[in-house]
C-alpha cells in the first residue's frame, strides 16, 4: 500500500482533534504522528522547521506545510469537498469564516480553561475561579450561539459544513458542561459530535486524554497560561 500523501502531526488530545476529524469527514487516507507538545515534540527543530511557534496541529499535504487548526480544516475541506462539507457560493463560505474566526476568538480559551480546571487537571489542583470565571467568558457567546442554531439543524445552510465541524470542534469539551441554558447549543453538539467521523475522532481524543500524564497536563495549563 502507498504511503498516504497527508501527514497529520500532533497528539489527538490537542487541537489536532480538529484536522483528525476533518480528514475522516472528508474519508481521507492520512497517516497520523500523534507528536507531544514541549522540547521532544512540537518544540524540536525539525517540527519547529515546519512550525515556528512550536505548536499543534500542523499537516503536510503533498510537501505543503500548513499549521493553524482551523486553516487547516478549511484547507482540507475546500480541497476534498468543494460545494459539500465546504460551501461553494462567496456568502456562505463567509458565513463559514464567520464561525470559525468567531470560535477561535471568543470561545477557544474558555473552552479549554473550564475543562483544565474542571475535569483535566488532578482535583486538588483545579483553581475554581478560574473554572467558573471561563463559564462567565463563555456564557454571551454561548447564547449568541444557541440563538443562531434556533430553528435551524446547521449554522449555514440546511446541511452540516465545515463550519459546524469547525465550532463543534473548537467547543468539544463543552460537551461536559451543563448546556441546559442553552438547549439548541447542546443538540447541535449532540448532533454533531454523533457524526460517525467526529466518533472516530474522539476515540484517539479520549485514548490520547487517558494516556496523558498529570505532569503533562499541568504543563499544558502552564505553558499555555491557562
Ligand atoms: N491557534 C493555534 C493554537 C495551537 C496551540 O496552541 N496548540 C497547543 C496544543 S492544543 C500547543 O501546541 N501548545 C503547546 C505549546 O504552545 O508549546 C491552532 O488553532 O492551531
Amino acid at each position: 500500500m502507498s504511503t498516504p500523501s497527508l501527514r497529520i502531526y500532533g497528539i489527538a488530545r490537542t487541537r489536532a482533534f480538529r484536522a483528525l476529524w476533518a480528514a475522516e469527514e472528508l474519508g481521507l487516507s492520512y497517516e497520523h504522528l500523534p507528536i507531544e507538545i514541549g522540547n521532544a515534540g512540537a518544540r524540536s527543530p525539525e517540527f519547529l522547521a515546519m512550525n515556528p511557534n512550536g505548536r499543534l496541529p500542523v499537516i503536510v499535504d503533498d510537501g505543503f506545510v500548513l499549521f493553524e487548526s482551523l486553516a487547516i480544516t478549511l484547507y482540507l475541506a475546500k480541497k476534498y469537498s468543494l460545494g459539500k462539507l465546504y460551501p461553494a457560493d462567496l456568502q456562505t463560505e463567509a458565513k463559514a469564516w464567520q464561525w470559525s474566526f468567531w470560535a477561535i476568538a471568543e470561545v477557544d480559551r474558555g473552552v479549554n480553561i473550564w475543562s483544565l480546571h474542571a475535569v483535566r487537571l488532578p482535583a486538588a489542583e483545579r483553581d475554581a475561579q478560574k473554572r467558573d470565571e471561563a463559564l462567565k467568558v463563555l456564557a454571551a457567546p454561548f447564547r449568541v450561539l444557541d440563538a443562531a442554531l434556533a430553528g435551524q439543524a446547521y449554522l449555514v445552510g440546511n446541511d452540516f459544513t465545515v463550519a459546524d465541524l469547525n465550532v463543534a470542534a473548537v467547543i468539544s469539551r463543552a460537551a461536559g458542561m451543563d448546556l441546559s441554558a442553552v438547549p439548541n447549543l447542546k443538540a447541535w453538539l449532540t448532533r454533531c459530535l454523533d457524526r460517525p467521523a467526529a466518533r472516530a475522532a474522539l476515540v484517539l481524543k479520549r485514548k490520547a486524554d487517558e494516556e496523558t500524564s498529570a505532569e503533562v497536563t499541568r504543563r499544558i495549563a502552564q505553558i499555555n497560561r491557562l
